[in-house]
């Protein structure tokens, strides 16, 4: 209770959580990096990543504000653990890099980031789901059925 006060005093306070509409919704967590892309990303809690909410996050994924990203920083905003070995299989955020540093020279401007969201938006309808965000950069699921 004390909790919830201290919340909706913030809120009340400026602190941007406008039009938060359940508290409960959020109680899942995300447990692929896909999934923590949008987490991070949806700003409006949809789901989906509109262009407009990849392009604000550009300033989320630049943890250290100098206007480029680095692929560490990738790296922490999926939340990957340090390599482990896998010869075959490059991990996400290795690919998701690769899609963003267009002219891979080791790091990401904003313009080069704005580009991406067409390569990610698979059927092109301006918005990325997570499942577009999984085949773009995770690992191909084995096949099996
Ligand atoms: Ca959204
Ligand atoms: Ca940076
Ligand atoms: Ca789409």
């Amino acid at each position: 209770m004390r909790d919830w006060m201290l919340t909706g005093m913030a809120a009340v306070a400026g602190m941007g959580w406008a039009a938060a509409p359940a508290v409960a919704a959020d109680t899942k967590p995300a447990t692929t990096p896909a999934g923590r892309l949008v987490k991070l990303l949806d700003a409006d809690g949809d789901g989906k990543i509109a262009e407009k909410e990849f392009k604000d996050g550009f300033a989320k994924v630049d943890s250290s504000g100098d206007g480029v990203l680095t692929q560490d920083e990738l790296v922490k905003v999926l939340k990957e653990k340090p390599k482990t070995g896998n010869a075959t299989g490059k991990t996400p955020s290795a690919r998701l890099w690769e899609l963003l540093d267009a002219n891979a020279d080791g790091a990401v401007k904003k313009d080069e980031y704005e580009m991406a969201f067409t390569k990610l938006d698979k059927d092109g309808d301006g918005s990325l789901t997570e499942e577009e965000l999984k085949s773009a950069i995770a690992p191909a699921p084995k096949k099996k059925k």
